[in-house]
């Protein structure tokens, strides 16, 4: 006869596994902060610049390896982390190992945020980073990533209509894969203007928005105003990292701005969460990060159940897997274990991300016919 104790853990088991085979959209997702541990500890990254006496290995180490993060050791981390990845070949590798992750775990749609980064030192220009990223989606073998969209292609309907065998199942495991360019708080005007124009030239390979993000503490809302103006009046949709900290100034100029989604929005007093609810802006929830940074104060208290209660659109995310030791899967997990969503429930969450996506409707039209068939199967 089984113990309660062991009944409670193989319904967990089942309840995890079912989250993974759950078919799932990621909308917020920076890639250097999606990086394996094992990547960033690997012989050819943290020993050699160790060996070059860049960094100390050792520190480094227990860096990586911590648990808890506060806010700031995030963005302490991330400097280290850019120290570490930012090289052609590196980026490449890490683009390809992030999407590799993601697809394991049955996401079929993703959007990957990134910074494009200037290196003089690596003769590295925004350009010439965002080619490595691409670089990294297409050397992507385990899975078939679909990247541009669907009209810059020849064949249509083959790419994006998902493979149906006669027994019903999807044939080929296959990810939508597209790219979001960040703006970095710390950057100029003129350099956020650059992203912009680069998301512009990129739109037939991949980029599908701009983001807004970086340490909150840092930077001015007027500074980046004109690049997000820019892309607004160019038709590029926009995502902005929103109160993370108390700010109420910016997060006040945000919500006027009207952006198509935004993350986080942790710190909103009553009035910008009434304004927030009426605009019906979908956000991007990032529960063990928010945890993990003070954001919210437990899992039990996130936001997150307010929202849903509301029936206010979103779409639940991992942030930084990597850093957070965390996945979309566990993300959903959490929410059933904290908040009581059932299976169906949790289906119809995932599925209704689909309507947030910044990818054209032939992508939407495919990944609906993906969790049209998948319902029968998991619900
Ligand atoms: C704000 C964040 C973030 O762009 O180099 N980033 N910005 N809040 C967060 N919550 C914890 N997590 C990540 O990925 C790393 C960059 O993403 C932003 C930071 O600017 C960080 O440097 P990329 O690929």
């Amino acid at each position: 006869m089984d113990t309660d104790m062991e009944r409670k853990v193989a319904a967990e088991k089942e309840m995890r596994e079912w989250c993974v085979a759950l078919p799932k959209v990621e909308l917020h997702a920076h890639l250097n902060g999606s990086v394996r541990n094992s990547t960033l500890l690997s012989v050819e990254l943290a020993k050699q610049l160790g060996d070059k006496g860049v960094i100390v290995f050792e520190d480094v180490k227990d860096v990586i390896m911590k648990d808890g993060r506060s806010l700031p050791e995030c963005f302490k981390l991330f400097d280290l982390f850019h120290i570490l990845t930012t090289d052609h070949d590196t980026v490449t590798r890490i683009a390809m190992e992030v999407v590799e992750d993601f697809a394991a775990e049955n996401v079929v749609y993703l959007e990957i945020r990134t910074t494009p980064k200037n290196n003089e030192a690596k003769g590295m220009t925004k350009r010439s980073y965002m080619n490595a990223v691409i670089k990294g989606l297409k050397a992507v073998d385990a899975v078939d990533v679909v990247l541009f969209d669907s009209k810059s292609r020849t064949n249509d309907t083959l790419t994006c209509t998902p493979t149906i065998g006669l027994d019903g199942d999807i044939k080929k495991r296959r990810i939508y894969v597209r790219l979001l360019l960040s703006i970095d708080r710390r950057e100029t005007t003129s350099a956020a203007l650059d992203t912009v124009n680069l998301a512009l030239e990129m739109k037939d390979q991949g980029v599908v928005g701009i983001d807004l993000s970086g340490n909150p503490v840092v930077g001015e809302w007027e500074t980046y105003l004109p690049a997000l103006q820019h892309a607004k009046e160019l038709g590029i949709p926009i995502t902005l990292h929103c109160g993370e900290v108390a700010n109420r100034k910016e997060i006040q100029a945000m919500l006027d701005f009207c952006p198509q989604r935004l993350g986080h929005v942790c710190c909103l007093n009553d009035a910008e969460w009434k304004k927030l609810k009426s605009l019906m802006i979908p956000v991007e929830i990032c529960l063990t990060s928010n945890v993990m940074t003070g954001g919210a104060p437990s899992l039990e208290l996130h936001h997150f159940a307010d929202l849903y209660n509301a029936k206010h659109p979103l779409s639940l995310c991992t942030d930084d897997c990597g850093l957070f030791s965390t996945s979309l899967s566990n993300e959903y997990y959490l929410v059933a274990a904290t908040f009581g969503l059932s299976k169906p429930d949790l289906f119809h969450l995932a599925q209704e991300a689909v309507q947030f996506i910044f990818a054209d409707e032939n992508v939407k039209m495919s990944l609906k016919e993906v969790f049209k068939h998948a319902e029968k199967r998991l619900t």
